[in-house]
């Protein structure tokens, strides 16, 4: 994938910076562990620090030194979150803000002003993504909502040496609501297309079967995104179905909760098995902590609450999404992905059980 901050080799695991970092990692160890390209979020750095602080500070990159490309989201999800402190009408959504309560409004118009504003090189459409579950009429009229607000964006993005737009493919779990809406971003044009509205708390497999008959609908040349997945299963199966680019708080989030994913599944390193386990982490991994330190240290870390525990173990997790991705990517290049497939989901079973 081309941005105007250089290529990106898909398939692509984007590790998410809502707040201008991503959560315990200095940019040029991202860098060192494979990082491409991050993710960033419209609706956090407008309300803190806001995006015309960050504008006048010479933009996202700059402010948080990194400068290979950044995508970000367009609060079509962050906003939706928040529960009973939103509305939504044509016009876009009005909200109070999880930190202070203040009231404001996101619209097409204004989430586009405020990724520019920011300097993203690829940013997303205004959407809505739909809970699950939701009755058909409900989904049906969100989508086309939707719909209207991708085309509100489409016209009021800025044209030239701008960033790239991508559109948001909704429909709930309705295949021709699905259809009906890759077939409207089509028309409209966009440079990248991305499924919404998955990982909502649906089944895996109905997931995978939306992924199945929806990223066939979408242009072969363009980039697919499958926004907020997921587990590493979820990504191999992802891009056994043709998605190119993913983003999850899954690894950073985890890291932090001790939980860290190996190549024989996840295990939680609070457990006092791991209390005198001189084991790397993984045997199997490559990275700094799995070179340097035992799984006896990364649980005292963690029962201490240390700093490095969220450090060590944010840096592991993302080093294995990474390099899973880059696995992912020379068995394609290599002709063996389906055996790549096979083999990885024969390695794992759950290693505490
Ligand atoms: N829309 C946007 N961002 C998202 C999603 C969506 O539907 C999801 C789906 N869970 C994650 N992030 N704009
Ligand atoms: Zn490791």
């Amino acid at each position: 994938m081309q941005t105007r901050r250089g290529v990106v080799e898909t398939p692509v695991f984007m590790p998410v910076g809502t707040q201008a970092t991503v959560k315990g990692m200095l940019p040029e160890t991202l860098r060192q562990i494979g990082a491409q390209i991050i993710l960033g979020n419209t609706y956090h750095l407008y309300l803190r620090p806001g995006h015309e602080l960050i504008k006048r500070l010479g933009g996202l990159h700059r402010f948080m030194n990194w400068d290979g490309p950044i995508l970000t989201d367009s609060g079509g999800f962050q906003v939706f979150s928040l529960g009973e402190l939103r509305r939504i009408d044509e016009e876009g959504a009005v909200f109070q803000s999880h930190l202070d309560g203040s009231r404001h409004q996101l619209t097409p118009e204004k989430s586009i002003a405020i990724q520019e504003a920011l300097g993203a090189d690829i940013i997303m459409a205004f959407d809505e993504c739909i809970p699950y579950p939701a009755d058909r009429a409900y989904v049906a009229a969100s989508t086309a909502r939707s719909g209207r607000w991708a085309r509100r964006c489409r016209h009021a993005r800025r044209e030239g040496d701008g960033a790239a737009l991508f559109g948001i493919v909704q429909g709930g779990m309705e295949p021709d609501l699905r259809r009906r809406s890759a077939e409207e971003l089509m028309a409209i044009g966009f440079e990248g297309y991305a499924l919404g509205g998955l990982s909502v708390g649906e089944e895996t497999s109905l997931m995978y079967d939306v992924m199945e008959y929806s990223l066939p609908l979408l242009p072969e040349e363009a980039p697919r995104y499958v926004m907020g997945v997921g587990t590493p299963e979820n990504l191999i199966e992802g891009i056994a179905r043709g998605a190119d680019m993913f983003d999850c708080v899954m690894p950073t989030r985890n890291a932090r909760n001790g939980v860290l994913f190996t190549s024989r599944g996840k295990i939680s390193i609070k457990q006092a098995r791991y209390r005198e386990d001189e084991r790397p982490l993984d045997e199997n991994c490559s990275c700094y902590v799995c070179r340097h330190y035992s799984r006896a240290y990364l649980r005292h870390l963690f029962q201490a609450n240390e700093i490095l525990s969220s450090v060590l173990n944010t840096h592991h997790n993302l080093h294995y999404y990474l390099h899973l991705m880059a696995s992912a990517r020379d068995a394609i290049e290599a002709g063996r992905f389906g055996e790549f497939r096979r083999e990885f989901h024969a390695r794992r079973q759950n290693v505490e059980s």
